[in-house]
């Protein structure tokens, strides 16, 4: 059975729920179609025990419905899974978008039809969808990495990766391994320590976590918030980070150590991973001597912290800090990240000394001969991020070519994070080199972009909107310029360049010129008469 429409979206989190509330807004003939059933993409699905967005509640939203804003209730400064997703349905319900869209529906395959001047999707129940516009968001962080250690399959406990977590799925009193320690591991572990029987934490890279200074969200401050809506956004857009922080203007080599040792402390007290380091100096990313005094603050913490010093030696990371930044801690109940591994039945086995043997049907036995007795093994183990999703679908352009095969020549690039040469009327939101930001402005600019040049293509009556090759070249060339001073590339198997996948090539998938920067470069390009697109046809 076919269908026609002027527009598919794929995915209904935060990018695809925003797409379809523009493109409705210019009277385009839109379907949202996601896998899940129900909307939230991300949020739908990381049901894990602790899951938190890490950027302040009021910048954790959609900007455009100010009225919504100033009504719509946060109980505490960081919003919970189930309270982003009750946010993501509200929106949805609100705007009155559900009738445009579709559930348990997957896209099984795309082609770009030259002679139509359309996409086909293949989708579930064997469905062709055509459309003029396709527009993806998919997720930068969605297509899990689930690591096959020896032995898995003979387990005979439960084995969940987080961001597959299973509704209403009781871990009290059981005995929990968890692999790996990043952003989600580390959320994990803060909130289930005092749950579980035991908790044994397999950790390969230790991380700088900051405390996220979670707390109960005031009637004054909400008030503040709602008195400063207009200057809090437009100080969000034109910021580096988008978190609604004032970045430091000010080099740690400009101050004197006593007060060095002030600013680290004020900002760990105020707490949240991005104030930490973009907040503290202004080159804690680009300085190793800057960088390293951070490292230093946070190690003194985890020796304050950790009482056990064969526990604090293993926390403490040695490596450069230029990953994600880490925060951690829940205002609901207190738990902060290291505290944990004060209680008797936490504990952190160092992978690098002692690596995964294999896994066997009591648990996971690792390479000095332990056995880890488990009834539950968390795979907190990540994503194939970014181009993760979009590569293993059929995606072909123009002349049939894949994306997979596009992005296997130059590596996962993209014009301005939305477009790509050879695949006309695709707009990918979070594309390989879109902001490395908070994300809902970051999608909110794209968003914004990709209808303003639909709705001119509209106007024109035009067929073909792409990208030229020269365009997308020169937008990966200062994405790599910017790039070029960070310290991020010397993080060991980060998954900002792809080196957490096995075989997935290590290169550059973001914009690191900040969100400012990001939505100067589509504005110019859009006062430009869409410059870098070809000629509207
Ligand atoms: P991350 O940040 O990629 O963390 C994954 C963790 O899993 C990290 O500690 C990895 O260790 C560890 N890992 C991955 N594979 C293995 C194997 N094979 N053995 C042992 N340990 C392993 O993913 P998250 O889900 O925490 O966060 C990703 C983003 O999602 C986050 O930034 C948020 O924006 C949402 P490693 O450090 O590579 O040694």
């Amino acid at each position: 059975m076919s269908e026609e429409l002027d527009a598919v979206i794929v995915g209904a989190g935060f990018a695809g729920i925003n797409q379809l509330h523009a493109l409705r807004a210019i009277g385009l003939r839109c379907l949202v179609i996601d896998q899940n059933d129900d909307v939230g993409g991300t949020w739908y699905s990381n049901l894990y025990p602790g899951a938190m967005s890490d950027t302040e509640s009021y910048v954790y939203r959609f900007s455009w419905d100010k009225e919504d804003l100033m009504q719509y209730p946060f109980k505490e400064h960081y919003v919970k899974q189930p309270e982003v997703l009750a946010y993501l349905q509200h929106v949805v319900e609100r705007h009155d978008l559900r009738k445009h869209m579709r559930f348990n529906t997957q896209m099984l395959s795309a082609n770009w039809n030259d002679s139509i001047g359309a996409w086909q999707l293949t989708v579930t129940g064997d469905r062709v969808l055509t459309a003029k516009y396709l527009i993806t968001g998919l997720g930068l962080l969605s297509a899990v990495n689930s690591p096959d250690f020896p032995g898995l399959e003979t387990f005979q406990g439960d084995v969940h990766h987080t961001a597959k977590w299973p509704k209403n799925y009781n871990i009290d009193g059981k005995r929990v391994g968890v692999i790996g320690c990043g952003s989600t591991g580390v959320q994990v572990i803060t909130e289930i320590g005092r749950k579980v029987k035991t908790l044994t934490c397999f950790q390969r890279h230790p991380q700088y976590s900051v405390p996220s200074g979670d707390r109960k969200v005031t009637p004054e401050y909400r008030q503040w918030i709602n008195d400063n809506w207009d200057a809090i956004f437009d100080q969000v857009r034109n910021s580096i980070t988008g978190f609604g922080f004032k970045e430091s203007t000010t080099s740690y080599h400009d101050v004197s150590a006593e007060d060095r040792e002030r600013i680290f402390e004020e900002n760990w007290q105020k707490g949240n991973g991005f104030r930490f380091m973009f907040g503290t100096f202004n080159d804690i990313t680009i300085d190793l001597e800057a960088n390293e005094g951070a490292c230093d603050f946070i190690r003194r913490k985890i020796d304050q912290i950790v009482e056990d010093p064969e526990k604090a030696r293993k926390l403490k990371p040695h490596d450069v800090y230029a990953r994600r930044p880490l925060c951690d801690g829940n205002a609901s109940n207190g738990q902060k990240y290291f505290e944990q591994f004060n209680r008797p039945n936490v504990d952190i086995v160092d992978l690098k000394e002692t690596p995964i043997a294999g896994i066997e049907p009591a648990g996971v036995r690792t390479s000095d001969g332990r056995l880890h007795a488990l009834d539950l093994l968390i795979f907190a183990t990540g994503f194939d991020a970014v181009e993760g999703n979009y590569t293993r679908i059929a995606i072909h352009g123009r002349s049939g070519r894949s994306l997979k095969d596009a992005w296997d020549e130059t590596g996962p690039t993209s014009y301005l994070g939305v477009s790509m040469p050879g695949f006309p009327n695709l707009f990918m939101i979070n594309a390989p080199k879109g902001a490395f930001t908070n994300q809902p402005p970051a999608i909110e600019a794209q968003v914004e972009f990709i209808t303003g040049l639909i709705e001119r293509a509209e106007q024109a009556n035009a067929q073909i909107v792409e990208p030229t090759d020269e365009a997308e070249r020169e937008y990966s060339k200062l994405c790599e310029d910017l790039a070029a001073k960070s310290l991020f590339w010397k993080a060991e198997d980060n998954w900002i360049f792809g080196a957490n996948i096995p075989g997935k090539k290590r290169c550059l998938r973001f914009f690191f010129g900040g969100l400012q920067m990001y939505r100067e470069k589509l504005v110019e390009c859009r006062d430009q008469g869409y410059a870098g697109f070809k000629p509207l046809l």
